[in-house]
């Protein structure tokens, strides 16, 4: 038990400014104007919508306040992120008393006029959010979808020698699968060459109007479930500030200390097993130091404190003389002087410069970022003398990639894989780069080290959290996964998405990393595997995020994936969403060929075309590796049996291209769009994914109708790799029907050519079920028209 006591002026100046913090806080959730309440508080001073949280708020203040005694009183590099982000006057409020607010946003000074705006703008029109979030200094975790608080840490800590992230979790938050499983980031957390997480499970016993699970535990089950998880729990807990501040301060101390000895041991002796890291355990009272009590009913210390506690304060005296009593009861006379501004000796507790929390650089990590060493991707070229003859991996060249560029970038890239790298073709990282792991090892492991950095953990929760919060602390990274699994963090790739979104209008965050993702194992080749491994509609979540940071990649071959990733990987403030399949797949274009086509995002491909650059009968576009060689496959069929039906063979890489220029930067102008699919011939679309993601992008372009898209729909099992194409409508004989079909003028032996796709197609299905595998002029396929 720790008994250690703070010296009475620095306790009373911690609780000073934790005063001075909830009084700032609850002003912002009521007030306009008359912000140190000089005036008698009247309605006309309150905001007619009163919109926020104060129930977690006065812990998160306290929890704020102590760290900052421990900032200065140790110099440590600290960054806090807080998963109840609904907190976001608490955070606002500090940022301001540590005067990093109004440096970033100047009208909000530090005197009476800047309090005004700073109560005025929040959770108002035209002001500020109610959340954290891109505009809260110091933050790099919005915290308004629950569940990622930890994720994010851990991301933040990996490789970053010299930092303490502090992570507040909800006891609401914590009944999270996302949540849950992020625990296990300090098997992955290695003290020799990361930060460290210090967790606080913050047990306010409350979620929105219900009790949470660990807040009605014991604290003895409390410790066993995290002590399972490999902590070392400590606990604080009551509701008198006095004997809190005492107990907190002693208990983060522990925790910075043990820390301490953990890293010291782990730089000077190596690490030879996992640590048993600290986590604080605060049990304080929900909307702690608030109403106890209003109309009779419980406030302080129950679900009822989450919002709002008084609700009616502009129509009822009696709520609003509660308000003016409790905002008073924090003393505000003795914590700002005449001009508004915080007292000298309160203004001196948070440290300076950017060791505040508000101002820490890596919170804002564009400016803390390097850019990646990415070596010429001419290095791992394919070569291709001549289209669609020779197979290769496509991923296997992207791995060799990544190799080198955690050669070259050994302190500031990690690939995140829910344990598939090998299984994904991109096993040469293992080259050089382990897997990380800092739990136990045996012999028989393969590649698996404590130093390690590809980052295997079989949760799609923490690989994105990892990489998300790994970019936006200023470092790079990729995150590859199956296809249909990455509809796990279809939310959290938005939630980043928005984050991103929202920083773009912010002048004071530097463009971080973006966040790139590789799906491979896709669903047309899940060989293994079976229909639950089909599903491509992740796509669809990126593709309704704003222009301004979303992007779509479909290269149809190896050098178009080199191509597309060399410029993935050095961009900023972009989710990329890459997706190639990891099977052999007929190569196309040379790497010169694949540059310039990835760079034009669409293009014709002269040596698949016959039209004579006149209008052809019909255009065969495609996106996508398997849509690509199926168009490619009909494109021959046709040239072969059709010689005089003039065929346009477009492929789209960059998927936003089709988008009309004001959908989407990259949306190709009319005139050029007309260039590729002309005005008026009809498009038969093989798409890699659910055709409606076509039909939305060519909104708005000439004649929509003639496209007649074809892609995944919902069929599938395990089968062979044409079958799945026929299953879904999108084979090569289903091309060429819907294109002697859909053509003006259908070449004259059309009906005869569409009953011999038909005859092949019953052919194919009954051959397959005798022999099990393609029939071989399917799977021997190779471009071969001369
Ligand atoms: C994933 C997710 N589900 C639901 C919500 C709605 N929600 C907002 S706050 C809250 C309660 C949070 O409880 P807790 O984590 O204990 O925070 P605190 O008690 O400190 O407010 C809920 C359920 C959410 N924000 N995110
Ligand atoms: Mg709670």
């Amino acid at each position: 038990m720790v008994q250690k006591k703070l010296p009475d002026a620095e306790r009373a100046r911690i609780d000073a400014y934790f005063r001075a913090a909830n009084y700032l806080t609850v002003g912002q959730i009521y007030l306009k104007e008359n912000p140190l309440l000089r005036d008698p508080l009247s309605a006309s001073h309150i905001k007619p919508r009163l919109l926020g949280h104060w129930g977690t708020s006065p812990g998160l203040n306290f929890v704020y306040a102590h760290l900052n005694r421990a900032i200065r009183a140790r110099d440590t590099s600290m960054l806090l992120l807080v998963g109840p982000g609904h907190g976001g006057p608490a955070i606002v409020a500090n940022a301001y008393l540590e005067g990093t607010y109004s440096e970033i946003y100047p009208h909000v000074s530090r005197d009476l006029s800047g309090l005004t705006a700073l109560f005025r703008q929040f959770s108002t029109p035209g002001g500020i959010p109610s959340h954290v979030g891109p505009p809260t200094p110091g933050s790099i975790h919005e915290g308004g979808e629950l569940g990622y608080v930890l994720a994010h840490a851990f991301g933040a800590a990996f490789d970053n020698p010299g930092l303490v992230v502090v992570a507040v979790v909800g006891d609401g938050e914590a009944e999270t699968g996302p949540l849950e499983g992020s625990w296990k980031g300090i098997s992955f957390l290695n003290p020799a060459r990361d930060g460290a997480v210090l967790p606080i499970l913050h047990l306010n016993e409350y979620k929105i109007s219900g009790p949470t699970v660990l807040g009605r535990s014991s604290d003895e089950d409390v410790r066993r479930l995290l002590e399972g998880h490999g902590y070392a729990p400590r606990f604080v807990t009551g509701d008198d500030p006095a004997t809190m501040h005492d107990l907190f301060a002693a208990t983060l101390d522990d925790c910075l200390d043990a820390i301490d000895a953990i890293v010291q041991k782990a730089r000077s002796e190596g690490v030879r097993e996992r640590p048993r890291w600290p986590v604080l355990v605060m049990r304080t009272p929900k909307g702690w130091t608030g109403p106890k009590e209003v109309d009779g009913v419980p406030i302080a210390g129950t679900f009822r404190a989450h919002q709002v506690p008084l609700g009616e304060v502009r129509t009822n005296p009696a709520h609003l003389a509660m308000l003016e009593s409790w905002m008073k009861s924090y003393r505000p006379e003795e914590l700002f002087d005449d001009k508004g501004t915080l007292r000298p000796e309160l203004a001196a507790l948070p440290p300076c410069g950017e060791r505040r929390m508000s101002a820490s650089p890596h919170a804002n990590g564009g400016l803390v970022s390097k850019p990646l060493v990415v070596p010429d991707i001419e290095r791992y070229a394919i070569d291709v003398p001549a289209p669609g003859r020779t197979k290769v991996e496509s991923t296997r060249r992207f791995g060799e990639l990544m190799r080198d560029i955690y050669r070259e970038n050994p302190r500031s890239f990690r690939l995140f894989c829910p344990d598939e790298t090998n299984s994904n073709r991109l096993g040469a990282v293992f080259e050089v780069e382990n897997r990380c792991l800092v739990e136990r090892t045996i012999p028989t492991d393969d590649h698996v080290s404590p130093d390690g950095r590809v980052m295997e953990v079989l949760s799609e929760h923490n690989c994105e959290g990892w990489l998300e919060g790994y970019v936006l602390t200023g470092r790079h990274g990729v995150f590859a996964t199956y296809e249909a699994f990455a509809l796990i963090v279809a939310s959290m790739t938005t939630q980043h998405a928005k984050w991103l979104e929202a920083s773009n209008d912010l002048p004071f965050r530097a463009p971080v990393p973006s966040l790139n993702i590789l799906l491979t194992s896709t669903c047309w080749r899940n060989d293994h595997n079976g229909f639950s491994h089909q599903g491509p509609g992740f796509m669809d979540t990126v593709l309704s995020k704003k222009g301004t940071v979303s992007r779509i990649y479909l290269p149809p071959d190896g050098n178009c994936l080199l191509s597309v990733a060399d410029h993935c990987l050095k961009s900023k403030n972009y989710v990329n969403l890459v997706i190639i399949d990891k099977q052999p797949e007929l190569q196309w274009l040379d790497l010169p060929a694949a540059r310039e086509h990835c760079a034009r995002g669409a293009s014709v491909w002269g040596f698949a075309t016959n039209d004579g650059g006149q209008a052809p009968d019909v255009v065969l576009a495609c996106a996508g590796d398997v849509a690509t060689l199926e168009t490619m496959a009909a494109a021959a069929w046709l040239r072969k049996n059709a010689p005089g039906f003039r065929v346009r063979v477009v492929n789209v890489v960059d998927l936003m291209s089709l988008a009309s220029p004001g959908e989407h930067p990259h949306g190709m102008p009319s005139d050029r769009f007309e260039s590729l699919f002309t005005e008026s011939a009809p498009v038969v679309f093989a798409f890699h994914g659910y055709a409606g993601a076509v039909h939305q992008l060519l909104h708005g372009r000439a004649n929509p109708s003639r496209f007649h898209v074809r892609g995944y729909r919902e069929e599938g099992t395990t089968t062979t790799p044409f079958d799945m194409v026929v299953l879904n409508k999108t084979s090569r004989f289903h091309l060429v029907v819907e294109a002697i079909r859909r053509a003006a003028e259908p070449p004259p032996n059309g009906q005869l050519l569409i009953d011999e796709c038909h005859e092949i197609l019953t052919r194919h299905t009954a051959y397959v079920r005798e022999y099990l595998e393609d029939m071989p002029e399917i799977s021997g396929f190779v471009w071969d028209v001369p």
